[in-house]
């Protein structure tokens, strides 16, 4: 039955497609943003529809008989406040530098593992909550059945027919309120009959029902890696019947012959801090739930429509409408590489925006690995923060997609890991600041966890601390680069300490250092190294930004001028042998490795030590390493290809990228792709992918880091006819109200300067505006604008067996214009 359904689906696709291509004028046309389905989830979690409020997550199974909405809350994780540095790492440091400098590389990691890595929690996990489950009888003879995810509203629906009655569900995690609600109604009354109860995965846990005549689910995280669980939870769902009776059985309510039922859910933990589990639990789920109780459900999901599209408004797209949004989702994910439909990469690329309202709020946790949805006990990789890439790419689109306050979680992780790794930092290596290893969690452990080769990597908090800087490179807010320099500063404490010259050319190097995650038969098939690119651009960018930041709050003239020094003498970056841009030290990469880390292009994109204007040299180079590291990998290492190609200014090279990673997962051999859900797959579910593909998009189509607002940089061919997106935030303060292309070339531009200084465009096409803004003049000079100052690297050491050569990039116009603060300017083209 499942195999007809799926080859009349291809039928019918195939004639839409022929249609759609006859209707593509109907391109102005934007389809609503929605994914939709005509089957039920069934058992699998991936084919459900995540909604979250930053603090409860959901996935909405959607399914006729036995409803499932599986319930996670940010602050659900194992363990309690702990800490796992490794005191013998201090005794040990200098042996292996030591031995690292006599090539003994093998040896090194030995004593890594032995006695630096830590003995304790290698990191604790992001637990579920438990499920609410809502059984109905004798709705299996179903027809109609719909449902869809609107991302333009944040809300659930599930409809089918059984007896003639249409019975619809709507769902939704209120961003005003803090609850979740269920609407359940039919368009025939007394017709709703169910039974609902909580169930939970955990060991620890007791479901009862109340005086209240409500359920309770209180539980207690798992101990895990010798750390106690002590999260205590506490959920309760609310059922108000319109009509018809609520009757209480041992451990379920029961409701018969109901008009209309609306089920509040909300659950509260004693977590307030990192450091401090004194919460009320229960006290939390009863109030939030006695604040709605008598609420409408119609005028809640009014107020969380309005909250939720204060931020998704904001950004809208149009690549062009091919028709193909008649089909369900799961059928375009099929088909995306067969035919050109560009709006389902408009739905994908809204769809990580959605997930990032979704799963990350001021006030909650940061986006985990798999955002706020999981199901299992002990996940893959706990469902924690890995930070040398997947954490940081989650937030890659938060402030160039106009949703800088989904950023604060994650800056005040950094903060938090700013105090928990001082200790880290003193005790392992006897160094002042602050340093994070390559995974942190809800208690904010610094310290160095798992094996060598991804463990050996001093610089999470060097990655994570970009962060810092870049909110203030959009924003301009002087307070708030006040309260971070501190932060900047100390890190800049750590490097002063802990770098490390090394014998050869003198350069100061981390060490022991990873590029992370890979290894090489020039380390001894190990991946203990010293002075490894990425690690040399991170402590760059480290230190570039206290210079930057000081200079701003005209502070600490004699720290910058010793950072400045340091800096210097950090190693450049080199171009090797196979013409690529060196991943370590000496010129040992294997043009063959196909590893899914591509560190060292970390200096082109999120960074820009990596410039097609002021480095080409190294910008060949880099382009060289991504074209030998191959096309499909790992879902986020394909998102994170998207942004290099963009920041390659290769459209078309992107688009294929987009192409692979919008491949139904398990299709593409020994890589990811994307889950029914249009979740990520690595495999398995990780949502890096999904945001990293968001962010190479908007990269795409504009950038603001390499000295101007860069639009239209990496127009694929596919969608160079014709497009437009509004909302988007550039470097500096400015905003890309609109921005339209036709035929490749921008055609009408409307940018609004909220900090005021130099608009500094590069342009595929000249630009015309009205003489009473002032005239735009052809650039030349640096950019005078301090927001879009690019600091110079030394330069590249290039191999004598290198034969690299410059490619020339498409040519553009670079054009100023003077802004004012708070004025908005209308650009056309000539
Ligand atoms: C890093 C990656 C893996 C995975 C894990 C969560 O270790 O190398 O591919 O994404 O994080």
């Amino acid at each position: 039955m499942l195999k007809l359904m799926t080859t009349l689906n291809s039928v019918r696709f195939s004639v839409g497609l022929v249609l759609s291509l006859l209707l593509s004028e109907s391109y102005a046309q934007i389809a609503p943003l929605k994914l939709w389905y005509n089957t039920p989830s069934g058992e699998v979690w991936e084919n459900a529809m995540p909604i979250g409020n930053g603090k409860i997550g959901a996935m909405v199974y959607g399914n006729v008989d036995k409803e499932i909405i599986q319930l996670n809350e940010g602050t659900v994780w194992s363990g309690s406040p702990n800490r796992n540095d490794n005191p013998d790492a201090l005794k040990v440091l200098p042996q292996i530098r030591g031995l690292i400098f006599s090539g003994r590389y093998k040896e090194a990691e030995k004593l890594v593992n032995e006695s630096l890595v830590s003995k304790k929690s290698k990191g604790q996990i992001f637990q579920p909550v438990g499920s609410l489950e809502i059984l109905f009888e004798n709705h299996s003879g179903y027809t109609n059945y719909y449902r869809d995810l609107n991302i333009e509203e944040a809300i659930a629906k599930t409809s089918y027919k059984v007896g003639g009655i249409t019975f619809t569900r709507e769902v939704f995690t209120s961003l005003s309120d803090k609850v979740l609600a269920i609407e359940l109604s039919a368009d025939k009354r007394g017709s709703i009959s169910f039974k609902t109860r909580f169930s939970s995965p955990h060991t620890k846990h007791s479901i009862r029902i109340n005086d209240d005549k409500e359920l309770v689910l209180n539980g207690n995280t798992s101990d895990h890696e010798g750390v106690e669980g002590k999260v205590k939870f506490s959920s309760i769902a609310k059922v108000i019947n319109q009509g018809g009776h609520l009757i209480v059985n041992d451990e379920e309510l029961e409701v018969k012959n109901a008009n209309s039922v609306v089920i509040f859910i909300s659950i509260g933990t004693n977590f307030n801090s990192y450091s401090d589990l004194g919460g009320d639990e229960m006290g939390r789920s009863r109030a939030e739930i006695k604040s709605v109780a008598r609420s409408s459900f119609a005028q809640m999901k009014l107020n969380h429509i309005a909250a939720y599209k204060k931020y998704f408004d904001r950004v809208k797209i149009n690549l062009g409408e091919s028709g193909l949004s008649d089909y369900p989702t799961d059928v375009r994910l099929k088909n995306f590489r067969k035919v050109f439909d560009p709006g389902f990469i408009s739905l994908y690329y809204q769809f990580g925006r959605y997930l990032l309202i979704s799963s990350s709020q001021p006030n909650g946790q940061p986006t985990t690995l798999q955002g706020l949805w999981n199901d299992k006990l002990t996940p893959p990789w706990d469902s924690k923060y890995t930070v040398n890439i997947n954490t940081e790419m989650n937030y890659w689109p938060a402030e160039k997609t106009n949703l800088s306050e989904m950023h604060e979680p994650l800056i005040q992780m950094v903060r938090d890991l700013s105090m928990s790794g001082k200790e880290t930092a003193k005790t392992m290596y006897g160094a002042r600041g602050w340093v994070t290893h390559h995974n942190t969690d809800i208690w904010r452990t610094t310290g160095a966890v798992d094996r060598a080769i991804s463990g050996m990597w001093t610089s999470g908090g060097a990655w994570l601390s970009q962060h810092l800087w870049e909110k203030y490179l959009y924003s301009g807010d002087v307070t708030y680069l006040k309260s971070v320099y501190p932060i900047l500063k100390d890190l800049g404490l750590f490097y002063l300490d802990f770098l490390l010259e090394e014998p050869v050319n003198k350069w100061m190097v981390v060490s022991p250092g990873t590029s992370p995650e890979n290894s090489s038969v020039g380390m001894e098939g190990t991946s203990i190294t010293a002075g490894a690119t990425m690690d040399n651009q991170l402590v760059f960018d480290v230190f570039t930004n206290i210079i930057r930041a000081a200079k701003v709050l005209e502070t600490d003239k004699a720290f910058v001028s010793e950072i400045r020094k340091m800096r210097d003498r950090l190693p450049p970056m080199s171009v090797g042998k196979h013409n690529q841009l060196q991943e370590w030290l000496e010129d040992i990469d294997d043009p063959k490795d196909r590893h899914r880390h591509i560190s060292h292009l970390y200096g082109l994109f999120p960074s820009n030590q990596i410039s097609a204007y002021s480095t080409p040299y190294l910008f060949s180079a880099a382009r060289n390493s991504l074209i030998q590291r191959g096309d499909v990998s790992t879902g986020w290492s394909m998102g994170w290809k998207v942004n290099w190609w963009a920041k390659l200014q290769d459209g078309n090279q992107a688009y294929k990228l987009i192409q692979n990673q919008l491949t139904p997962a398990g299709v593409n051999e020994g890589g990811g792709g994307t889950y029914n859900n249009l979740f990520d797959a690595h495999p398995p579910f990780q949502i890096d992918g999904n945001f990293g593909c968001t962010s190479g998009i908007t990269e795409m189509l504009m950038q603001s880091s390499d000295g101007a607002i860069h639009l239209l940089p990496a127009l694929p061919d596919a969608l160079a006819t014709k497009g437009a997106i509004s909302g988007l935030r550039a470097r500096g303060g400015f905003e890309i109200l609109t921005m339209e292309w036709k035929d490749g070339k921008v055609v009408k531009l409307i940018v609004k300067s909220n900090l005021g200084g130099n608009l500094r465009l590069r342009l595929p096409n000249r630009l015309n505006i009205s003489k009473r803004f002032g005239t735009l003049k052809y650039a030349t000079e640096e950019n005078p604008n301090p927001f879009y100052y690019v600091e110079k690297t030394a330069p590249p050491v290039i191999s004598p067996e290198s034969t690299i050569e410059h490619k020339i990039l498409k040519e553009t116009k670079l054009f100023d214009l003077k802004t004012e603060k708070g004025i908005t300017y209308t650009f056309w083209a000539i």
